[in-house]
């Protein structure tokens, strides 16, 4: 499984993902969609949305799951 976690500085939900990711056991790719428009470009084909955060998690096999929620993603990455 490979992490990436879609964010922009001033968001404050995202603020709340990235205090949490140094708990997390995996690693997680960060990935700033304002300094990188190809990230949001990238999320927004995928789900429709630029809202941040987004948490994009790809498997082995390469399919992608994008998950929405500040508080949803944490306790995700917390779980792993
Ligand atoms: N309930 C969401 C709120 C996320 C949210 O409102 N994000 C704002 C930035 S702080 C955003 O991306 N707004 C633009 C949009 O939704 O396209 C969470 O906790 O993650």
């Amino acid at each position: 499984m490979t992490y990436a976690l879609y964010y922009y500085d001033a968001c404050p939900f995202c603020q709340r993902v990235l205090m949490a990711l140094p708990k997390a056991k995996v690693n997680v790719e960060k990935r700033n969609i304002l300094q990188n428009p190809k990230f949001r470009q990238q999320q927004q084909q995928a789900t429709g949305r630029t809202t941040v955060p987004c948490l994009l998690i790809k498997d082995e096999a390469g399919e992608e799951n994008w998950m929405f929620e500040s508080r949803d993603i944490i306790q995700y990455l917390l779980s792993l």
